[in-house]
């Protein structure tokens, strides 16, 4: 067998630049003016985020994780799983919840995650490698996005695919719509999609976890504009703009934007761009849908996965998914 820790970059090395300034012209010249989400996370935007999941507010890391302590030996008997397929890296003592389960289970044999940055699969999949000896770490640089079924292993299933952390709150319904049909199209026989996903509360709550006490969320909202500033030359003043947490009762998600204070003009020389945004004009920074039982099983039913488990934490803020396609 192949033990060992192996990193396939499969983005061509224009990759970021092409899709960041892409990515920040059609946003920019939208209505509402948006930025994806995805340009929070350098160096400096991950740190962020990693104390925003220590933060008593933000209780969705820790409802997480209190399920899958929970669940997590359920589930390795349930799937019997050879290959860990993780979306996303993210946070590694989620990962491993999973891992020690899998490995008592006797059944794993490959780790396989999966994510735009190859400085954090790196450091994430040398630290696993070492630390789970037998198992075969094989990382793949990808934008999950755009091409997710020649990214997984096809080695003998069954492949436990993970999205954990409501990354998913992060895509607007036609995106959940392409998504689902990108995974049931991956997924094959045995295979199950194991999915967080943080679930409708009192506004408050949701407006709390977002509006932190210490202003670590605001931070890591207006880290954006220093992401813009060093990659695209821009000259935006993030002291100018205000952090805003706002539920929409609609759709039921919590919009995170920056609000301009005063009038202003911000050049973009990468992009040949000008801005001119006008006291109160928002910038949408970041959709994070919040989802019921009823309707995220509808929706990825009409996606061509059925929903099999669903576990909660005890004070039913969070929710786990099993779903096979
Ligand atoms: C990592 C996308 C799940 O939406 O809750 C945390 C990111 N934004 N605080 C979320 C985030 C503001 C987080 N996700």
């Amino acid at each position: 067998t192949d033990h060992g820790f192996t990193l396939d970059d499969r983005l061509p090395a224009d990759h970021f630049t092409t899709t960041l300034h892409a990515d920040v012209r059609d946003g920019l010249g939208s209505t509402p003016r948006t930025l994806s989400p995805k340009w929070f996370y350098d160096q400096r935007g991950s740190d962020l985020f990693e104390q925003i999941t220590r933060l008593p507010e933000y209780y969705l890391t820790r409802a997480e994780q209190e399920i899958l302590t929970r669940r997590a030996p359920e589930i390795a008997t349930l799937t019997r799983a050879t290959t860990l397929i993780e979306l996303g890296s993210g946070s590694s003592r989620k990962t491993r919840l999973l891992l020690d389960a899998l490995t008592a289970a006797g059944t794993l044999r490959r780790y396989a995650p999966l994510d735009v940055s190859a400085p954090a699969l790196e450091a994430a999949g040398a630290a696993i490698h070492l630390d789970y000896p037998g198992l075969t770490v094989s990382a793949t640089v990808a934008d999950f996005e755009s091409d997710l079924a020649p990214s997984l292993p096809d080695e003998p299933g069954p492949r436990l695919l993970a999205f954990l952390g409501s990354t998913i709150g992060n895509f607007d319904e036609r995106q959940r719509r392409a998504f689902y049909r990108t995974l049931s199209r991956a997924l094959s026989g045995d295979d199950v999609l194991l999915l967080g996903a943080d679930l409708v509360k009192e506004p408050e709550t949701l407006v709390r976890a977002y509006d932190d006490a210490a202003g670590v969320t605001a931070a890591f909202n207006r880290n954006v504009l220093h992401v813009l500033n060093r990659e695209l030359g821009a000259d935006f003043d993030p002291d100018l703009f205000d952090h805003v947490a706002r539920w929409d009762p609609e759709f039921e998600r919590i919009e995170m934007r920056l609000r301009a204070r005063a009038p202003q003009t911000v050049k973009i020389p990468d992009l040949d761009l000008t801005l001119d945004l006008a006291a109160g004009e928002d910038l949408r920074t970041e959709l994070s849908c919040k989802f019921r039982r009823d309707t995220l099983t509808a929706e990825l039913a009409r996606g061509g996965l059925t929903v099999r488990h669903w576990w909660t934490d005890p004070a039913a803020r969070f929710a786990l998914l099993m779903a096979v396609p």
